[in-house]
């Protein structure tokens, strides 16, 4: 890999992250003294991509503006990996009317016609617009893929399975991302999906299914590679699952009594991890406890 390349990734990933440091900061910034999740200059939920980054930068390196990108309520990583103006980006979370949406949308609803990127609050919801969106593509003789996104939780949706036969039936050319993070909200994917790869799912509908088992952004990218190249060549869609990693709560202000994995060092190694308010505050929580 050229080193170009890897410098690439990691601006992407750095500026991703610097990114959401900014909106975290922002965020709490009005909500003070006793969290209120409806106060503030950006009022109502907001769930950060931090240690998701290798998948969005791995993904995105393969695709231009023409390519279309379905994403999560988890969507700041890919929507910037994937070029989205930042300025009318930040304007729709801040509600402003100079944003994407005209700021009716916030941070769940990025919609930008110039990227050919749309997110949703609804879980899975990405996948079927993917499926629509590769149809006409190929209906046009174009090249253009269509990339969908979703989490290991909402691979249980029945939108993921309908989109995943379609796609297959029709080859159409889609990528179908799984980010496997190991949570939906507070439930570990043990106790919601009966198998332990997404991937394996893939053989039902006879389509290539790939887990990718490290966070890693060269493996996502080798990975995505082979499957957009497929893709883009009449070759059918392909199920990528990646094994990343959700580095803070599945929202701001998420306490996390439910991650025994963040009690000590944390079980996975993340180069890039940083003090986060509410890690601290847990943190000094639990030294109250036990030094009353
Ligand atoms: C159809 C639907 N059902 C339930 C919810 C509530 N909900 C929001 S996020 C979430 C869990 C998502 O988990 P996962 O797909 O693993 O994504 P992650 O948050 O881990 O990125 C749920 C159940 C929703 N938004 N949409
Ligand atoms: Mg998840």
């Amino acid at each position: 890999m050229q080193a170009t390349t890897r410098l690439d990734f990691f601006s992407t990933m750095v500026l991703v992250r610097t990114y959401e440091e900014a909106i975290l900061r922002e965020y709490h910034a009005d909500k003070k003294p006793v969290f209120d999740i409806g106060a503030g200059l950006i009022p109502g939920e907001m769930h950060l991509s931090a240690g998701q980054e290798p998948v969005a930068a791995g993904v995105c390196a393969h695709l231009t503006a023409d390519d279309a990108v379905t994403a999560t309520h988890r969507p700041h990583h890919f929507a910037i990996a994937h070029g989205m103006d930042l300025q009318a980006m930040t304007a729709e979370i801040f509600g402003r009317v100079d944003g994407l949406g005209r700021g009716r949308g916030g941070h769940m609803h990025l919609f930008d016609p110039a990227t050919h990127f749309s997110c949703s609050g609804i879980i899975a919801e990405g996948y079927p617009p993917a499926v629509g969106q590769a149809l006409a593509f190929r209906k046009r003789g174009t090249d253009r893929v269509a990339v969908a996104v979703t989490g290991e939780g909402a691979a249980n949706q029945g939108a993921f399975h309908e989109s995943l036969n379609l796609a297959a039936l029709w080859k159409l050319p889609v990528l179908f991302v799984v980010e496997d993070n190991d949570w939906g909200i507070s439930v570990p994917r043990s106790a919601s999906t009966s198998i332990p790869s997404n991937a394996e799912r893939a053989r039902g509908y006879g389509i290539p299914g790939v887990r990718v088992e490290e966070n890693s952004v060269e493996a996502v990218y080798a990975a995505a590679g082979e499957a957009i190249d497929r893709a883009r060549a009449g070759g059918g869609p392909t199920l990528l699952e990646v094994h990343t990693l959700r580095l803070w709560g599945h929202f701001e202000g998420d306490a996390q009594g439910y991650r025994p994995d963040l009690e000590g060092a944390g079980t996975r190694p993340d180069p890039h991890l940083r003090g986060h308010p509410a890690r601290r505050r847990r943190a000094r929580r639990q030294q109250r406890h036990h030094h009353p």
